[in-house]
């Protein structure tokens, strides 16, 4: 078993780890920049270690400064967190180097993931469901445009490399598709360093539903049932759900055995997601994998009773699997709230809070590693809580999340509540009736009151 766990992380997510570690009688590491010396992971860990200025290229992303850090505490593993290094494949390769586990899945994994094009193909000969495309990679414009008229337009263009919506193009119709391509090329060569692009039919009207899903050392993979996160601004999640308001059991449980046959397929090892399109007529198709533990994993664990984190550490500990698939016992909702300004276009809000309560009661859950006089740095994420509320029915848990969103208060800096207060009486969030472009459709500052 891990002994020592360094957390090359910070925030809300560093917090979770170390309050899984105290819990299994691990000692933990934490690592900090400067920016980030008062931050509440340094003070409940073992050990913390300063990693260097606030820029994260100079501190949670400087491999050298990371590995010294647990080569002087004596760390046996890494447990990366989300973002940051946790789907970096040569960092993997690097804590293997130095033997020290890295707490995820394999660089090999990690990596096959990483390229858009090889996922997808991977997933497709697993047996998932992928949308109709381009066989692998494009060889050009002209290879591209024989592709989009085969399938029909609209189509839409991804970068092989890009990801969470970064560098993706619609194209309507052929007289588009030089121009589409070009751009879309020359952007995913400035931000991916590679220009390859891949393409498949548009879906439209579509949820995002993500399964998850967990492996060990041993071959065995297991499904956790899914997330409904549709709730998004610009690629970002603000609302998410276990189970979905519109998925069957019969749904579900087939999601879940091609998503099992998705991560048999990589070995894969630890807590995985496996992302899905869901459009009007209940298809589903293969959009992306997440080789890491994700923000919204709460509503996994209030739902099922479980605890994700430690049994991500138990594997990579090398112990098997003790989790075993489950119905859903609780609906589960979580609302991140963000020190963003939501009637100002959702723009940051660094500074430093002033006043702080947070609620409590039967069935609510509070993620967070801010505390009254906390500064919340410019630099970094600007995530500062997340609010879980677990019932035995949605509408329970949509009642309890209002109660919950009235009683907290974070006074000095604006935040993502008031957004969160109205979508918990908005209409179509309460039936359900939600897609990813919702929140473009319907300007919130103009539906309010
Ligand atoms: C799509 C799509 C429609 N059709 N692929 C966005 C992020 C990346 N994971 C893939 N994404 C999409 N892929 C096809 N063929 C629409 C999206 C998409 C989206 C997906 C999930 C959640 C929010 C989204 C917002 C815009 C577009």
């Amino acid at each position: 078993m891990i002994k020592k766990l360094l957390i090359a992380n910070r925030g809300e997510i560093a917090l979770r780890i170390i309050r899984a570690c105290k819990e299994l009688g691990i000692k933990t590491v934490a690592v900090y920049s400067e920016a980030d010396r008062y931050s509440l992971h340094t003070k409940f860990a073992d050990e913390a270690v300063c990693i260097g200025p606030a820029s994260s290229k100079e501190s949670y992303l400087h491999i050298p400064s990371i590995i010294s850090a647990a080569e002087v505490t004596n760390a046996d593993a890494i447990h990366p967190g989300y973002g940051f290094l946790s789907e970096k494949a040569d960092f993997v390769n690097i804590c293997n180097e130095h033997e020290i586990t890295f707490v995820g899945p394999s660089a090999d994994a990690i990596s096959r993931m990483g390229n858009k094009s090889v996922a997808k193909d991977t997933m497709k000969a697993a047996g998932v469901p992928v949308v109709p495309g381009s066989d692998g990679i494009l060889k050009g414009i002209e290879d591209g445009k024989k592709v989009a008229s085969k399938i029909g337009y609209p189509v839409l263009l991804k970068a092989v490399s890009g990801g969470g919506g970064k560098g993706m193009r619609i194209v309507e119709n052929e007289s588009e598709f030089e121009n589409a391509y070009k751009t879309a090329s020359n952007e995913a060569s400035v931000s991916f360093n590679d220009p390859d692009l891949y393409l498949e039919k548009l879906v439209i009207g579509s949820r995002h539903i993500e399964i998850q899903i967990m492996g060990d050392k041993f071959g065995n993979v297991i499904h956790l049932n899914e997330r409904e996160c549709s709730i998004q601004r610009r690629h970002q999640k603000l609302i998410e759900e276990a189970p979905s308001p519109v998925l069957s059991q019969k749904l579900r449980d087939e999601m879940g055995k091609v998503s099992v046959e998705g991560g048999k397929a990589v070995n894969y090892v630890g807590p995985g997601t496996i992302e899905y399109l869901v459009d009007k007529d209940m298809n589903f198709y293969f959009m992306e994998m997440n080789t890491r533990i994700q923000v919204e994993h709460p509503v996994t664990e209030e739902s099922l009773a479980i605890d994700l984190i430690k049994e991500q550490i138990r594997v990579a500990s090398g112990l098997k699997l003790e989790l075993k698939e489950k119905k859903p016992i609780y609906h589960s909702i979580e609302c991140r709230i963000n020190a963003e300004d939501p009637e100002h276009g959702f723009r940051p809000t660094p500074g430093e809070i002033t006043s702080l309560h947070f609620p409590g009661g039967r069935g609510i859950r509070v993620d967070s590693h801010v505390y009254q006089g906390y500064k919340v740095p410019p630099f970094y994420d600007s995530m500062i809580a997340k609010l879980i509320t677990f019932a035995p029915t949605r509408e329970e848990a949509i009642a309890k999340m209002r109660r919950a969103l009235d009683e907290m208060v974070i006074e000095g800096i604006k935040t993502t509540i008031p957004f969160h207060r109205w979508m918990m009486d908005n209409e179509d969030f309460i039936s359900g009736n939600i897609d990813t472009k919702y929140l473009e459709r319907h300007n919130w500052m103009e539906l309010r009151d």
